[in-house]
């Protein structure tokens, strides 16, 4: 079967669309780091609108700063990929082409700084994962021991980490008289905005005060909140498609219909129209903070209870009716610790995540979501469980939750199956939890983790206690035993 490429886009079927625009005529205004699933379904797909509306100044330098999978895979398709929509009774195509080049940066770091620094770059976004900012989960600081930002602390010839290109790039653009570009974290983080700020000008103060002054002074960071679901791509989905479009697409993404994406109104220079699902605003926080704390709470409370009970999709553990009654009550937990934006109906929100949870074509893996827990579980639940506490509520649903994760940690499900623990903590957690031989002791543990848990939470003694509680339940009976104890409580 011949691979999707600027050739065969003409051998595709009527209803699948394509790019509107000259792909020929276009300029590269953004550069992304981090080209994975999620950037081809979300902020790619937004910069396509824009190409499409006309405004050509919108295409994507993307760059890997690790494998380079997505390059070998997008190269042969003269960057062409499709993306398709699936809303759990019909699939739409789109072939997205705003993706010019894919740099693969460890091998050749010079043309992706070439390209941070270029004139027509106004807009860096990245999508690095949560770990890729070299930030302590629970404090936000540099991690100073990670060998990569060592290196990156050490000299800024080769950057390693994605601050360390950022901040090379700049002071490539300020000695050639140029403006910074606006740097655009879309990443799962809170405060992601000030995060990524706050990493750069620490990394630029080590090497020269006057160029972290220049980008605290003309920079710019806006938060942001992102959200559209989509799960890794597997060779099920590859081979599927190539069905569909009679072509093979190794890049292609399947995500749903829903996208938002809110940003802070915080540019340094131009940015596009960016069109229908972009809201561009003063207030993030408070969409950045319910979306995380129950769209991502919720998600990683059923990737763990749901992976110990050894099923893999999230719509399978929604299947159960005591999986959606322990996301309801999760849900009712973690309302009352936000500050929604007027705009937001809750109530209605809450209905259409379960819906687009329970969407059976998507196929969410759960170990997918598991994945990074030491990188997610301060913004999605422990901040909630220490706003809960704080107002003398409970937390039976948020720490049955945390409890899980603690469980996953063992590395083997309910029955016995062994399971990767993937997490770039995942060593450091195994050895603390080693020495613990009940389950308090394993709690104790944990809770010593301050890169997870900060310690004005490990210290509350009703934190711990309804995480021993759960951890028996989880050790001695197992994740649907507890999710019935949850949903009889
Ligand atoms: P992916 O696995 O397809 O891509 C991850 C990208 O991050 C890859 O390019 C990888 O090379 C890069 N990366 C990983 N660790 C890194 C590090 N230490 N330094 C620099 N780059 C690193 O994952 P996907 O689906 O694209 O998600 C990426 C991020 O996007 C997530 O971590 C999350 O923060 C955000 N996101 C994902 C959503 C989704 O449903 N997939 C939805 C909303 C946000
Ligand atoms: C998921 C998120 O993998 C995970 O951790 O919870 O990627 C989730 O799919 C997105 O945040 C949805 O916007």
């Amino acid at each position: 079967m011949s691979r999707l490429s600027s050739a065969t886009l003409a051998t595709l079927p009527a209803d699948v669309a394509r790019p509107r625009y000259d792909r020929g005529a276009v300029r590269c205004g953004v550069v992304h780091l981090g080209i994975g699933a999620f950037h081809r379904a979300h902020q790619a797909v937004v910069l396509e609108q824009a190409l499409n509306a006309g405004d050509l100044r919108w295409g994507i330098v993307a760059a890997s700063l690790r494998s380079p999978g997505v390059r070998d895979q997008m190269a042969p398709q003269d960057g062409l990929y499709t993306m398709l929509v699936r809303d759990g009774v019909a699939d739409r195509a789109q072939v997205i082409g705003a993706v010019q080049q894919v740099i693969v940066a460890p091998e050749e770091p010079d043309a992706l700084l070439a390209a941070l620094a270029s004139p027509d770059t106004h807009i860096v976004t990245l999508t690095v994962t949560e770990k890729g900012y070299k930030l302590d989960p629970a404090t936000g600081a540099l991690i100073e021991s990670d060998p990569q930002l060592a290196a990156d602390l050490a000299s800024l010839d080769k950057p390693q980490t994605a601050p360390g290109y950022l901040v090379a790039a700049l002071a490539r653009r300020r000695a050639a008289g140029l403006p910074p570009f606006t740097a655009i974290s879309c990443d799962n983080l809170p405060h992601n905005g000030r995060r990524l700020r706050g990493a750069v000008l620490a990394l630029a103060q080590r090497h020269d005060p006057a160029l972290a002054e220049w980008i605290a002074a003309r920079g710019a960071f806006p938060e942001t909140m992102v959200d559209r679901i989509v799960p890794a791509t597997t060779a099920e989905d590859v081979a599927a498609l190539g069905a569909l479009l009679g072509v093979e697409d190794q890049a292609m993404v399947k995500t749903e219909p829903f996208l938002q994406w809110v940003i802070e109104d915080q540019f340094c220079g131009p940015r596009p129209d960016f069109g229908p699902g972009v809201q561009v605003t003063a207030a993030v926080a408070p969409w950045e903070e319910a979306k995380l704390r129950l769209l991502n709470g919720a998600h990683s409370g059923i990737a763990y209870l749901g992976g110990l009970a050894g099923i893999d999709h999230v719509h399978e553990v929604l299947a159960l009716p005591e999986a959606r009654s322990f996301v309801d009550r999760l849900w009712d937990e973690a309302e009352t610790t936000l500050s929604p934006p007027d705009e937001l109906d809750v109530a209605a929100y809450r209905r259409d995540l379960m819906a687009r949870f329970d969407n059976p074509t998507l196929r969410h893996r759960t170990r997918q979501i598991a994945m990074d827990g030491s990188q997610k579980l301060p913004q999605r639940l422990l901040a909630t469980i220490a706003a809960r506490l704080e107002a003398g509520q409970g937390i039976d649903a948020l720490s049955l939750a945390v409890a899980a994760w603690i469980r996953w940690q063992a590395g083997r499900d309910d029955q016995g199956l062994a399971h990767q623990v993937d997490d770039p903590l995942a060593p450091q957690i195994a050895t603390a939890l080693a020495g613990g031989d009940s389950a308090a002791a394993r709690v104790d543990a944990m809770l010593r983790f301050e890169a997870v848990v900060p310690p004005a939470l490990a210290g509350q003694g009703a934190f711990r206690d309804a995480l021993t509680g759960w951890l028996e339940v989880l050790e001695a009976r197992g994740a649907l035993a507890a999710l019935a104890d949850l949903a009889e409580g």
